[in-house]
């Protein structure tokens, strides 16, 4: 039986979009994360065609008046239940807990000076009650949830003013929790910016033929806000750790023609390396330089923010891991995944929504990154999402457990092999809404949640029989 070593932290993550709720409470602002709606026809495989906005679908969405529609308005009220959710994790013996902090809350409109005092009271509580009971707080700045009016007033991330008013909220918060809150990721999953780019760049997928291109240019700007709220935060508090988050699609080769093999590296530093290398080496590599030429775009990237970028770099690599992929010439047929259809890989299984599980591939890319960057890393999002429904009160998730022991038992492995590692924090705590589709029957949590797709239930918390599991190896170390 494996042991996971005493000093690597282990816990839960959740995003505030997706948990909090309490959309219009308090002067909180509308995010664009609440403008993304649930679609009951929903194909859950066919997720890259629900994650794009458009005219169309925003106009509707504007229009939209509280109905449960866009049921990241609603959450699953981890607002008005912090405490309780906050004891579950206690009781759970975690060593961290990861959230964000929603920009609205604190800038609604994010072009205002002044922070709205209202919305940091609930974050100044959660932490509280967090420190409090010995949990770690893991601090996503921004995960998907700019204000709107960023949007509508300029144009989102591809304008450059943004990163100014970025920056406003980041020293609010910095500063704010300076002696509560070590561990800091500026982005989530920052390459979300080019394939999900309204999530991760306020950009609407038909607002421009070349959206890559236009996405580029956000991501540049992303990128340098990034550098700068660690040069920030360093003076606020020079022991802070800030760290990168890339959403990493391990790919594998389908057959070794060299020529497909080529493709692989290629597609690998596309997906992987060309934003970790920016956030660790501090400048970018050659083939994203030539991106930016094939786009025939100006780089916008003056030699202060150069020197800014290549002098702050993040402390620890984080990344989200869920599935792996093929990259194929099409001889296996696709799976359409989530990020890009990818080749199906008949030594895996996939959930329903065709992500195909790979507990070795965490062990591949864990060895790969470290041999790359030598940061220690953080396995900041890892878990499945299943359609489960309660019996005599229960959920009997064993295929979640699993999961987690799987790729935990292949953390260790890489550990063994010389991989340093700070931390893991699984998704998520409780069932929440799912990113990707806006569904709530898309269950991640240890903790299953009362609550379905069109916001009905009680909204109980009721855990799972993972929740037990997780306890026990958080307590005893033993998988
Ligand atoms: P959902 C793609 C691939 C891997 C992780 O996703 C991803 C995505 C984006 O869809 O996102 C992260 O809920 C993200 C979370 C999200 C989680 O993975 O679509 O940081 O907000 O909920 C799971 O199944």
């Amino acid at each position: 039986m494996k042991k996971i070593n005493n000093d690597i932290l282990l816990g839960c993550s959740i995003s505030a979009n997706q948990a909090e709720g309490a959309f219009d409470v308090n002067g909180k602002g509308l995010s664009i994360a609440e403008l993304r709606r649930y679609n009951p026809d929903l194909d859950r495989k066919d997720i890259n065609t629900e994650r794009k906005m458009t005219k169309e679908k925003l106009q509707e969405a504007l229009e939209d008046d509280g109905t449960y529609v866009y049921p990241k308005k609603f959450g699953v009220d981890f607002y008005n239940r912090y405490k309780e959710d906050v004891e579950l994790i206690a009781n759970m013996k975690n060593d961290c807990f990861r959230t964000s902090i929603a920009w609205t809350r604190i800038f609604p409109n994010g072009d205002e000076t002044e922070p709205n005092l209202k919305g940091l009271e609930f974050y100044d509580n959660l932490i509280d009650e967090l420190v409090k009971n010995k949990i770690e707080p893991i601090i996503t700045i921004s995960h998907y949830e700019m204000p709107y009016n960023l949007v509508e007033k300029y144009g989102g991330w591809k304008n450059p003013l943004i990163i100014d008013f970025y920056l406003n909220f980041a020293k609010t918060v910095l500063e704010r929790y300076k002696d509560k809150v070590k561990y800091w990721i500026p982005f989530n999953e920052i390459n979300a910016a080019n394939y999900s780019v309204w999530a991760g760049a306020g950009l609407r997928d038909d607002e421009h033929p070349q959206i890559l291109g236009l996405s580029m240019i956000a991501l540049n700007n992303i990128f340098i806000a990034n550098a700068k709220t660690i040069k920030l935060g360093r003076k606020i508090n020079s022991n802070f750790k800030f760290g990168s988050m890339v959403a990493t699609m391990l790919s594998y080769y389908e057959n070794t023609d060299p020529q497909l093999v080529l493709k692989a590296e290629k597609d690998q530093q596309l997906k992987i390396y060309s934003f970790f290398d920016v956030l660790h080496r501090g400048e970018y590599p050659k083939y994203t330089l030539n991106l930016f030429k094939k786009f025939d775009l100006d780089l916008k990237l003056s030699e202060e923010d150069k020197k800014i970028m290549k002098e702050n770099t993040c402390d620890f690599v984080g990344f989200s891991y869920y599935m792996s992929g093929v990259v194929t010439e099409n001889e296996g047929g696709l799976t359409e995944g989530n990020l890009a259809k990818t080749g199906k890989n008949k030594y895996l299984k996939e959930n329903d929504w065709g992500w195909q599980i790979d507990p070795i591939g965490l062990r591949i890319l864990m060895n790969r990154l470290w041999d790359r960057y030598q940061k220690p890393l953080f396995i900041l999002e890892n878990g499945i999402g299943y359609d489960e429904t309660l019996l005599n009160n229960k959920v009997e998730d064993d295929y979640r457990i699993e999961y987690i022991k799987a790729h935990l038992e292949q953390l260790q492995s890489a550990v063994e092999d010389g991989v340093e590692c700070i931390g893991y924090t699984a998704w998520s705590l409780m069932d929440i809404i799912s990113h990707g589709t806006s569904e709530m029957t898309k269950r991640y949590g240890f903790i299953y949640v009362d609550q379905d797709n069109f916001g009905n239930g009680t909204k109980k918390r009721i855990p799972k029989k993972s929740y037990e599991w997780f306890k026990k190896v958080c307590e005893t170390r033993e998988l």
